[in-house]
């Protein structure tokens, strides 16, 4: 077997993001860059460069390997050449709606990519730490709130199944061959850098174009959803903080803190002088299947263990949102969405 890699004072650590084109890759990158890491990122074939907005800004200090999750040969054969010292699983299919109409393709990305990752570190190398990003959608019907690491999974959607599946794969090769890897069970976590199929940004940038005249209604779907957000880059500091301690474990993060569709619509008009009821409409074709009614973290553990806490407010989230969708469509106009990183 191959020599497993070790950081020293002459080779820096060495960190692979799958997802790195995503909200959570693109922060986590600039996160290890920060301290000195040096960042491999997995991008899949892409015809246009434009999905790559979120990393513009790095570009030139990281490094990009094609591969795909739904390919092992081309994820063994990154693990191969990169050799990292870390793993980041973020990629995914990740948006909730798409999953009821894509369960399968959801199914091939979410869950079994997963284990297509982890066979590539069994594989390659064992001593890889490997980083799961499960979420709070596995409560999905929850069963007591505020949730924990020990509350029982009952997911409603197909991605929230991938994603039980991919939690329990990586647990499983954790136990059954001794992989030091962790799962980071994130409640909802959003920045400008958000995609703008997601409710907080599809409502900021909602906000932008009707105070610049470029849209008169904003359609949502189920009104009374309750979520616990938070900002994204506060979350990706629990993930490098958990895979580094010496045993590896699962971590809820989380706000603890319970906000509605309403308080969402509320602030964001709010910051722009508009009220909200007079520009939103609720249309239930926008509804899903089942729905995830509230959910609210509890993350002592990781409070305890790794001294994370978040330090950015709802409120103080939402703003963050509205500002920068208010300045990148009043700059560019009518542009594609989240095309612009300044703000994030
Ligand atoms: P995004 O949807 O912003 O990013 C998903 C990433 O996965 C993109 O980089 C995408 O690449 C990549 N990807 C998708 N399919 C494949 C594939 N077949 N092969 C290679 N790469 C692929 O997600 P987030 O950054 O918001 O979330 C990161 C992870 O955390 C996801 O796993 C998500 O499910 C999970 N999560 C997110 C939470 C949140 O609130 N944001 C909360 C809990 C969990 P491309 O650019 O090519 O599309
Ligand atoms: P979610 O995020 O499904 O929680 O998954 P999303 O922002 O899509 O929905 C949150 C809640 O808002 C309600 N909602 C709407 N949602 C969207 N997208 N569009 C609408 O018009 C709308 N109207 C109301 C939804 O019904 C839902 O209750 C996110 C993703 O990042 C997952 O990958 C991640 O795992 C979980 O968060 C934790």
């Amino acid at each position: 077997m191959a020599e497993p890699p070790t950081a020293t004072a002459t080779a820096p650590r060495r960190a692979l993001i799958t997802g790195i084109t995503g909200q959570d890759g693109s922060y986590l990158a600039d996160l290890l860059l920060a301290e000195g890491t040096e960042v491999h990122g997995i991008v899949r074939r892409r015809s246009s460069a434009s999905g790559l907005w979120r990393i513009r800004h790095i570009r030139d200090r990281i490094k990009l390997h094609e591969a795909d999750l739904l390919d092992i040969l081309s994820l063994i054969s990154v693990v191969e050449s990169v050799r990292p010292h870390e793993i980041y699983n973020l990629a995914a299919q990740s948006f909730v709606p798409t999953s009821f109409a894509q369960p399968i393709l959801t199914a091939e990305f979410t869950a079994l990519g997963v284990t297509r990752m982890l066979e590539a570190v069994r594989l390659v190398d064992r001593s890889i730490a490997f980083y799961q990003a499960s979420s709070s959608e596995m409560f999905g019907l929850v069963r007591e709130s505020p949730q924990s690491e020990a509350t029982p999974f009952h997911p409603r959607s197909p991605y929230g199944v991938a994603k039980v599946y991919g939690h329990m794969i990586t647990v499983n090769y954790r136990e059954a061959y001794g992989l030091h890897a962790c799962c980071g069970i994130m409640f909802n976590h959003e920045s400008p850098r958000r995609s703008a199929e997601f409710v907080t940004r599809k409502v900021s940038e909602g906000v932008a174009r009707i105070k610049h005249g470029k849209l008169e209604r904003l359609t949502l779907g189920n009104l009374d959803a309750r979520r616990d957000w938070g900002y994204a880059g506060d979350y990706v500091r629990a993930m490098p903080a958990m895979l580094r301690r010496e045993k590896a474990d699962d971590y809820v993060i989380a706000t603890g803190k319970c906000h509605s569709i309403r308080d969402l619509l509320r602030i964001a008009f709010g910051r722009a002088g508009l009220e909200w009821e007079r520009f939103v409409d609720a249309d239930p074709a926008l509804e899903r299947p089942a729905e995830v009614d509230h959910l609210r973290g509890d993350a002592s553990k990781a409070k305890r263990e790794l001294g994370w806490e978040p330090e950015v407010e709802f409120e103080q989230l939402v703003e963050m949102m509205v500002d920068a969708d208010l300045e990148r469509i009043g700059l560019k106009g009518e542009s594609a969405p989240g095309t612009d990183v300044r703000n994030g």
